[in-house]
């Protein structure tokens, strides 16, 4: 794959300029300054291998050559001059409440729905294109059998007080080499072509799930949008523990989502509680925590 080949499989797509690398520290890291050089909306940065791929919290993400999708997007919010009047990053039809439209001071009202924006493309295009039943981890992670097939990291840049853009990445892995070795890895990882039983087309999937983010975008503050969503949420119902930073870990059991997208819980105490992105790690009860390698190479 290079750059020009990327751009005739994508014509279709409207997208912004793209870059293709064969090997890169980290695609967020790339179209982060790439954004700050002033990539237009859309811009996309494509890497076959990451020697530095990034999950949440400073966490490794494992991107190996040859055989998963490392790939980010610029997303700009429509910016009505300067000044902390930034519009909503979200080219929706239904606008958001008065309250939100100020992203620059409320991150945390639309890097959850973001951060869901990424992950519901990779469902979406898992289930139409290969018939899959794809479950959304909170906040982040695409799973198929509870195991771990894509993580999707979404980072905001700012400029002063304005927000600038948000990076939105996304890593899928696809065939055998791009699943991290078991201990090394806090949730069962698996790839696409385990799940199917046949290979994949690894460029023909990222053309699928952009397709699927650029038509899920353009609904971002519909209902539908929020239902697909929750619709998709792994572990309803179920207990799970609460890994939260520097505190010990809870148990609650999955409710479902509020309206910003924060995972709603109750404890054991009967109290519902929620919780916001990227506070917190999540695994259901049976399955033990562990102390990753990757984890511990930070
Ligand atoms: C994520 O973080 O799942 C977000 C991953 C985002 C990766 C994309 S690739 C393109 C773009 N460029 C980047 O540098 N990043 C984005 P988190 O929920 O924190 O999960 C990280 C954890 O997943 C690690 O600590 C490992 O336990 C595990 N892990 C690492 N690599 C994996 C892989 N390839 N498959 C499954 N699990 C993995």
């Amino acid at each position: 794959m290079d750059t020009a080949a990327l751009q005739g499989l994508l014509k279709d797509l409207p997208l912004g300029p793209l870059r293709f690398y064969d090997r890169l520290g980290s695609t967020n890291d790339e179209a982060a300054r790439w954004a700050e050089a002033g990539a237009p909306d859309l811009s996309l940065v494509v890497a076959d291998e990451q020697t530095a791929g990034r999950g949440r919290l400073r966490r490794r993400w494992y991107t190996p050559p040859g055989s998963a999708l490392a790939f980010s997007l610029v997303l700009r919010p429509e910016s009505s001059g300067s000044g902390p009047e930034v519009q909503p990053i979200l080219r929706a039809p239904g606008s958001f409440p008065e309250e939100e439209k100020d992203l620059s001071k409320l991150p945390s009202k639309f890097l959850p729905r973001l951060t869901a924006l990424g992950a519901l493309a990779v469902c979406t295009a898992l289930r139409e294109s290969y018939r899959l039943s794809p479950q959304i981890k909170w906040p982040n992670d695409v799973l198929v059998g509870r195991q771990k097939l894509a993580g999707v990291l979404a980072e905001a840049t700012w400029g002063g007080e304005r927000l600038d853009a948000v990076i939105l990445g996304i890593g899928v892995n696809v065939a055998p080499p791009s699943v991290p070795p078991e201990a090394e890895v806090a949730t069962p990882a698996t790839f696409v072509e385990a799940v199917l039983g046949r290979p994949v087309d690894r460029w023909n999937l990222l053309r699928s799930t952009l397709a699927a983010l650029l038509s899920w975008r353009s609904r971002l503050a519909s209902p539908e949008f929020w239902q697909a969503w929750e619709d998709s949420l792994a572990f309803r119902g179920e207990t799970v523990y609460l890994q939260v930073e520097g505190q010990a870990p809870l148990e609650g059991q999955v409710l479902g989502l509020d309206q910003e997208g924060a995972l709603r819980l109750r404890l054991p105490t009967g109290e519902v509680t929620t919780l916001q992105i990227g506070e917190v790690r999540l695994r259901p009860v049976d399955s033990p925590p562990r102390s990753t390698k990757l984890d511990r190479e930070r």
